[in-house]
């Protein structure tokens, strides 16, 4: 049995955004104090994080003077030094600010999509100062309540001319730095546009340099719009996508609640963690949580230590899932193959098709071949129980 010791191998890491949030939600005011980046990432490197994360005003205020922002860059460099936390990501706030209330690069107001390149091109500067090799974009604001005042290809268009302006200034400053794309179905606004991560996916094709933009899948994002996050997961990994991950969880059908991982469903968390450790996904595993508004600062380490925990705790079931022979046997009689249709698959060719139009198939006697999956899930269930 491990420990559930995390190590720099895991590559956990939070936001400023995370563990520094004071517990304000629309109906009701901060509830905890303000944490400086400094104390988060001492805060961070208690509970275990290999990484620290930020959006440039988390860091930096948005009013701050040149010299302001020196000392705290400094401040902050040093607190990393100090701890040896790396910042693997970083990304821009373009949704906080009333200039961004009709949207960032998708705003009507070409004014506003021209500030919206110039905040970022400072704040991917400042990531990559930082040592941040991937950027994200969420695109809170991106998107509309009404239809009859936006036009979504035109919108599409404009997101598009600011990902390739931003992907050719990447490539102009040498920065070595991937994008990733992370999708949101709504909140804050009423829908926001390429709302799954299988949109964000299609999207990427339709850029000028889709080698450097990947995606950022959140798995409270797709429950909320009642996806299956794997699913989401696998489809960006096939694709040679998967550049970032945002782990949390999240009740189907509700407001985005960025709950503690593992906190509400754990057989998903354990599918989702069983598919990154058996495909060996290395990048940085991030959590985008943040703990109960009821929860005071001990209680956000608690929080902090219990995403990693768990993700530990189901790395552990998912080797168990790899090494028992009951669960292993009835995987093996579900994809029992003996090779008897070897001539009729695979690629194209067509003497095949021809074989295949001809071959007589029992319709009736597949029809009663049946799968034992609830015998497996419930194996599942008693795994992930503790009672095997
Ligand atoms: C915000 C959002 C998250 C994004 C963050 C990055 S900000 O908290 O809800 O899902 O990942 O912009
Ligand atoms: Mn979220
Ligand atoms: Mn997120």
């Amino acid at each position: 049995m491990s420990n559930y010791t995390p190590s720099p191998a895991n590559k956990f890491t939070f936001g400023l955004w995370t563990v520094g949030n004071p517990g304000r939600d629309p109906f009701g005011e901060p509830v905890r104090d303000a944490i400086s980046p400094v104390e988060i990432v001492h805060l961070l490197a208690e509970v275990g994080a290999w990484g620290v994360n930020f959006h440039d005003n988390d860091l930096v205020p948005i009013t701050a003077t040149a010299a302001e922002q020196d000392k705290i860059v400094r401040d902050f460099k040093k607190a990393l030094a100090d701890t040896g936390l790396v910042v693997p990501m970083a990304t821009t706030n373009l949704f906080t600010d009333p200039a961004f209330r009709d949207g960032a690069f998708t705003s009507n107001d070409p004014e506003v999509r021209a500030y919206a390149l110039h905040k970022t091109l400072h704040a991917i500067d400042l990531g990559v100062e930082l040592g941040a090799g991937i950027y994200v974009f969420w695109g809170g604001r991106e998107g509309t309540e009404t239809d009859s005042g936006k036009d979504p290809v035109e919108a599409g268009k404009w997101f598009r001319e600011a990902m390739n302006f931003l992907c050719e200034y990447v490539r102009d400053q040498k920065y070595d730095l991937k994008f990733a794309l992370e999708a949101k179905p709504n909140e804050p606004r009423g829908d926001i546009y390429l709302p799954t991560t299988g949109h964000m996916l299609a999207f990427i094709e339709t850029l000028d340099h889709p080698e450097m933009v990947g995606v950022n899948p959140e798995m409270a994002h797709e429950h909320m719009a009642g996806l299956n996050f794997t699913h989401a997961v696998a489809q960006a990994w096939d694709a040679g996508k998967l550049f970032h991950i945002d782990l949390n969880d999240q009740n189907f059908a509700r407001y985005d609640q960025d709950f503690r991982f593992g906190s509400h469903n754990l057989k998903q968390a354990f599918s989702l963690v069983r598919f990154l450790e058996d495909v060996g996904y290395d990048g940085p595993r991030h959590y985008d949580a943040h703990a109960y508004r009821t929860s005071d600062l001990e209680d956000v380490k608690a929080f902090a230590a219990g995403c990693i925990r768990t993700y530990l705790i189901l790395k552990e079931k998912a080797e168990q899932f790899r090494q028992d022979a009951e669960i292993q046997a009835l995987l093996a009689e579900v994809k029992a193959d003996d090779g008897a249709m070897d001539h009729l698959r695979g690629a194209y060719l067509p003497e095949k098709a021809a074989a295949l139009k001809g071959h007589s198939f029992d319709r009736v006697a597949l029809g009663k071949r049946g799968k034992p999956y609830e015998r497996l899930d419930q194996l599942v269930v008693e795994l992930l129980l503790g009672v095997r």
